[in-house]
């Protein structure tokens, strides 16, 4: 898969995830290359600290806010998925993805892109955790980027994969249409 290199990591924070007013989740899944082992839709189960059921695939899983449901994109695999908004380079964390509290060996790549055709740049990794935000820098002029992407690490000697359950824009801009002649706004949630 082509890459480009119009962007770089700077700070991984992970943690437990929540979300308040701010931030959007994912709204469809624009790629799906599944891996070539471990890949199902997974459920987790209530009153299990991490015990997890597995389905058929169900993309729909990856989107909206965590909820427990899971799509384990297998070995080596890779989900493309866009938001609502671009994604802004403001201070602080820019994105979060949410995994399942299965973290052993499944680490992943995170990429983005403003066209799935025209190749995603990865700009962070993603180590055994169930949560992890990333600071994203943009070049100056690059595209803005609207889509968000997890390719599985591939762990060497499991052939799991990782199991995603949702991604956020975290700080995105909201263009207001002028009311008024010249009156545009860009809002910062
Ligand atoms: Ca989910």
């Amino acid at each position: 898969m082509r890459r480009s290199h119009l962007f770089f990591i700077s700070v991984i924070i992970c943690g437990f995830g929540t979300l308040s007013d701010a931030g959007e989740y994912g709204t469809s899944v624009v790629t799906f290359l599944p891996g070539t082992d471990d890949v199902a839709s997974l459920d987790l189960v209530s009153n299990s600290p991490c015990s997890l059921t597995s389905r058929p695939v169900d993309l729909v899983d990856v989107l909206g806010p965590p909820n427990g449901k899971f799509v384990s994109i297998g070995h080596l695999g890779f989900v493309g998925i866009e938001f609502p908004h671009d994604i802004v380079d403001m201070p602080g964390p820019d994105v979060a993805v949410w995994a399942s509290c299965n973290t052993d060996c499944q680490s992943a790549a995170i990429l983005v892109t403003h066209d799935p055709a025209a190749g995603w740049g990865q700009v962070a990794t993603m180590g055994a955790a169930s949560y992890a935000e990333f600071d994203i820098f943009f070049d100056p002029g690059a595209p803005p980027v609207r889509y968000l992407a997890v390719l599985d690490g591939g762990c060497t000697g499991l052939e799991g994969g990782v199991d995603i359950d949702a991604v956020a824009n975290l700080q995105f801009v909201v263009t207001v249409k002028p009311t008024t002649w010249g009156a545009i706004k860009a809002l910062y949630r």
